[in-house]
């Protein structure tokens, strides 16, 4: 393909999808952005991104000055005005654990519909393995096309880390997995246009759908492993992350960070895929499911400790979580376990307040608690800390107005505080 005259369409404008968009039409290759969303297009179209990632606003803005990136909320003219189709549309789990493919599927409907002799469909949305030859490649085959004769088909994950997006997806390595040779190599163009890094085939279409699955719920395992640790040594005199530090001096070893549960819009969904495919062909995924329910409890156990450190609390008892955000210096929300512990905390019926430095006051608010500034956080009976923004590892003990922080990152000098009468608790690591 003449990347000089094609156009790229992506199916999808978010977190993946927007800086793929920008990096491949700062590359001078035209692309044609679809959303369902008119306003995420709208900003798009006046060169504007509608989250923050480090980066992402100057390459939005210089592509669409360029005139290299145009977006649409009409999916069907994307399919037929572009030649390389890239799917990267959410794929949540419904209430029953299980995938929804329905944007993925909406996208492929609307794919097909344009489909042209020549054409590549790239779906890079996380899909539990198998969905690429069982459910994709027929709908784009109603088209009257045959899939490596008349178009070619792959499937490449994203694996960039929010907050350095720009950055993994032009460097890291990239996995493709394509239906046959050619839709491989015509895959393996693409991404030369994107990533420095190398570029490795495997397989097939359901091998690169499972490489990302894996790396997802390795991830999750771990965390899972470390939450465990925690739980175990709270009941000694050690401070788990001090002992992960030490084990990690070991040349095999690399345990992850405890925490008050994992969030983000992949690492407590994805592990779910596998769980299903497992389930599909009659085998079982112990040690995922297992892993799934530690993190998922964790915020109970921040409730248990706090229990733990208070008797009876008058309605004026005020508790503040530090952090909404999933992770450290990020806005995102998604499956954050804050709204988790708010949940659990007002059911107690206690009076809880939130702050956030990166998070608006009206998303803050949408959880159900007033969104409040720091001074007035620091000022609650008890203070809890979320999430491992830098602007909280700054907290010494004389900020904590009423000697009482949990805290649930490893962010913070326990014996700092201690030495200096705060009523310091933390996971792995209860005084
Ligand atoms: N977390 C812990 N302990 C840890 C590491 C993370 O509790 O040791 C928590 C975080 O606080 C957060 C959650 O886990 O709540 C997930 O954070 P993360 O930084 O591990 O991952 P994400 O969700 O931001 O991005 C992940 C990445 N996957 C892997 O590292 C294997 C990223 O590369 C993927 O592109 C992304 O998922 C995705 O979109 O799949």
């Amino acid at each position: 393909m003449n990347f000089d005259t094609i156009q790229v369409g992506i199916f999808g404008l978010g977190h993946i999808g927007l800086p793929t968009a920008a990096i491949l039409a700062n590359n001078n290759i035209h692309v044609l952005g679809a959303d369902v969303n008119t306003e995420t297009v709208d900003n798009i179209n006046k060169g504007l991104c509608s989250f923050k990632e480090p980066g992402l606003d100057d390459l939005v803005k210089k592509a669409v000055t360029n005139n290299y990136l145009k977006a649409t909320s009409n999916l069907d003219v994307a399919a037929v005005e572009s030649d390389i189709l890239l799917v990267i549309v959410p794929t949540p789990i419904d209430e029953n654990k299980k995938s929804d493919l329905s944007f993925v599927i909406s996208a492929c409907e609307s794919i097909k519909k344009g489909l042209k002799k020549g054409n590549l469909v790239v779906i890079e949305s996380t899909v539990p393995p198998e969905t690429g030859i069982n459910v994709i490649k027929p709908i784009l085959e109603e088209s009257g096309l045959k899939c490596g004769e008349d178009f070619y088909l792959s499937y490449s994950p994203e694996r960039a880390l929010p907050n350095n997006t720009i950055y993994e997806m032009t460097h890291n390595v990239r996995i493709i997995g394509g239906y046959d040779d050619k839709s491989a190599d015509l895959t393996a163009n693409l991404y030369s246009h994107i990533t420095q890094g190398d570029i490795i085939k495997v397989k097939n279409i359901t091998s690169a759908e499972m490489v990302k699955l894996m790396e997802n719920t390795y991830r999750d395992v771990n965390i899972a492993l470390s939450n465990e640790f925690a739980l175990i040594s709270e009941k000694i005199d050690v401070d788990v992350n001090e002992v992960i530090r030490a084990a990690n001096y070991h040349p095999r070893v690399n345990i992850h960070t405890p925490g008050p549960g994992v969030g983000g819009h992949c690492i407590p969904v994805d592990p779910y895929f596998l769980i299903e495919l497992a389930e599909t062909y009659g085998t079982s995924a112990r040690l995922i499911s297992d892993s799934r329910k530690i993190n998922n409890s964790m915020p109970q156990h921040v409730v248990d400790i706090l229990l733990d450190n208070i008797d009876d609390v008058g309605d004026d008892f005020v508790i503040s979580i530090l952090g909404i955000a999933y992770k450290g210096n990020v806005d995102d929300i998604r499956e954050t376990p804050s709204k988790t512990l708010i949940e659990l905390l007002k059911d107690k019926g206690f009076n809880v307040v939130a702050h956030d430095p990166l998070v608006s006051d009206n998303v803050i608010e949408s959880f159900g608690v007033k969104s409040v500034s720091y001074d007035e956080a620091l000022d609650a009976d008890c203070v809890i800390i979320m999430t491992d923004h830098d602007l909280y590892k700054d907290i010494t003990p004389d900020m904590i107005k009423n000697n009482f922080i949990i805290v649930t990152r490893p962010i913070l000098d326990s014996n700092k505080f201690r030495e200096n009468g705060v009523n310091f608790q933390a996971i792995g690591d209860i005084d």
